[in-house]
């Protein structure tokens, strides 16, 4: 079978936002990357706007990695901000340092400054992605978000979303930018899908082909055939199809799954599947059913289709004897302002919450080796909707997720513990609960947030600490000769 490997990044418009694509598949080197940040303009949607790049394109530049290599990537920040950089889905076994959360693990890169990020793979495997890790209120945005962070209102919802940058011809001045994937009838191909957007999940389908998805977050699962994907914000996927249908052009389209009451962006961006040779091409393409936007059961269906590959040469280990029970409930809330202070006619603002604090006040300290369960309850304080959350510094075993209450006497005996997936981001259910399990053999300071950024700007997130271990090996590596300063 002849596989093309294409990249695919869902995208969203109109945002400060940084994205690429990390590959990994085996044998140990180093690679170099130098990254230079600097303003570009790019003209979409009838306007011509200043976005902060890599290397001047958008999307950011792809790394190309196998499992167990190390990337140096020199990041020099030529912008006008303060920037960091989060290689998301990256283990980074006893390396906080080069992880990225903005005044979290690192303070910002200052404009004129460089720092050099040491990226250590270790058993990644599939498609991974790196993102700034800064609060995104930069550039022509900044005043909008400035005001939802200060009022605690929502953020105007964005323009348009992008697949690899591009809107597609459903949005102005969008006809002739749209991507086009040119293929060869009979040839197989590797879609490596990353969700990008900054606050809706999506559904994702391609006309009149099926797709098999074969990896999420950088380990490989049993292979699902579908003729649409869910997937959240964070998480990435590849994907297998073959172009087997009549010489012709069929789009494939993405559009968000929403289901709460905000408002949030409901149009579709698109890209064309082009077969090569000769044909007279239709005058519109076929289009693919999507899910409606709100069809929880269609989200749900794909996402508990999703298992570990777990054979002989991709084997697994899920932990069994749980050291260590942490419950989270996760939470969208109002809070109140002294004094009137956020102008809203409410006196009170928009926040967010876990366990009922809010902006990661808490951390939770963790002992090296402990086999631990977190159990996220989302609640319905507010707009109940789902939530992607995200872990750094581990991939984790999604071994349970539920609708209500979590009931800990009897949903356990509903895991699954033979083939669990293993994965960097979930999909918490809407007025639903979601178990993980993982080992806490990675040290250092890893931040826990919901990856809808509106969410984690309102506080959705906190850090995991987890200590020093007795041997060297099971000790945080000491800090880099030059960490960005914090002052
Ligand atoms: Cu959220």
């Amino acid at each position: 079978m002849d596989t093309k490997k294409m990249g695919l990044i869902l995208g969203l418009l109109g945002f400060f936002f940084l994205d690429g694509l990390l590959l990994c598949m085996a044998r140990p080197q180093i690679r170099y990357y130098d990254f230079v940040l600097q303003e570009s303009n790019f003209t979409k949607l009838c306007s011509t706007k200043s976005l902060l790049t890599v290397n001047g394109s958008f999307p950011g530049p792809t790394i190309k990695a196998r499992r167990g290599d190390t990337v140096i990537v020199n990041v020099h920040n030529q912008g006008k901000y303060g920037v960091t950089i989060h290689w998301h889905g990256v283990k980074q076994p006893r390396n906080p340092w080069s992880d990225g959360p903005e005044n979290i693990t690192q303070c910002p890169i200052k404009p004129g400054a460089n720092f050099t990020y040491e990226v250590i793979l270790s058993t990644e495997e599939g498609t991974l992605w790196w993102h700034a890790h800064t609060s995104w209120y930069k550039q022509d945005v900044q005043a909008m978000i400035t005001n939802s962070i200060e009022t605690g209102v929502n953020p105007s919802t964005s323009d348009a979303f992008t697949i690899n940058g591009k809107p597609g011809d459903r949005y102005n001045c969008s006809s002739d930018s749209i991507y086009r994937l040119k293929v060869k009838y009979g040839k197989t191909y590797l879609l490596r899908i990353v969700n990008a957007v900054m606050n809706e999940e999506h559904f994702f389908a391609i006309a009149k082909h099926n797709l098999t998805v074969v990896g999420q977050d950088g380990a490989y699962i049993k292979p699902i055939n579908t003729n649409y994907i869910m997937i959240t914000p964070g998480q990435t996927m590849d994907i297998l199809f073959t172009a087997n249908q009549n010489l012709s052009h069929y789009y494939m389209a993405s559009a968000p799954f929403f289901d709460s009451t905000v408002a949030f962006n409901n149009s579709t961006t698109t890209a064309v599947v082009q077969y090569e040779g000769k044909y007279s091409a239709p005058s519109s393409p076929f289009f693919p059913n999507l899910p409606f936007y709100n069809n929880t059961e269609a989200a749900e269906y794909f996402t508990k289709r999703v298992r570990s590959l777990a054979s002989k040469e991709h084997p697994i280990n899920v932990p069994k004897n749980i050291t260590t029970r942490i419950y989270i409930s996760v939470a969208l809330n109002r809070l109140l302002c002294p004094n009137n202070s956020c102008n809203t006619t409410a006196g009170d603002r928009q926040s967010a919450s876990l366990n009922n604090i809010t902006q990661g006040t808490k951390a939770r300290m963790i002992n090296y080796g402990e086999v631990v369960e977190i159990v996220y309850q989302n609640t319905n304080l507010g707009a109940p909707e789902s939530h992607p959350m995200h872990l750094h510094g581990f991939s984790f075993y999604l071994v349970g997720t539920g609708s209500g209450n979590f009931n800990n006497v009897t949903d356990p005996s509903t895991y699954n513990l033979v083939d669990p997936p293993e994965l960097n981001t979930i999909n918490l259910p809407k007025n639903g609960w979601a178990a993980i399990r993982f080992i806490a053999e990675n040290p250092g300071v890893w931040f826990l947030h919901c990856h809808l950024e509106r969410h984690g700007t309102w506080g959705m997130d906190t850090v995991l600490i987890v200590k020093n271990g007795k041997s060297m090996d099971q000790r945080i590596r000491r800090p880099p000769a030059h960490m960005p300063p914090c002052s």
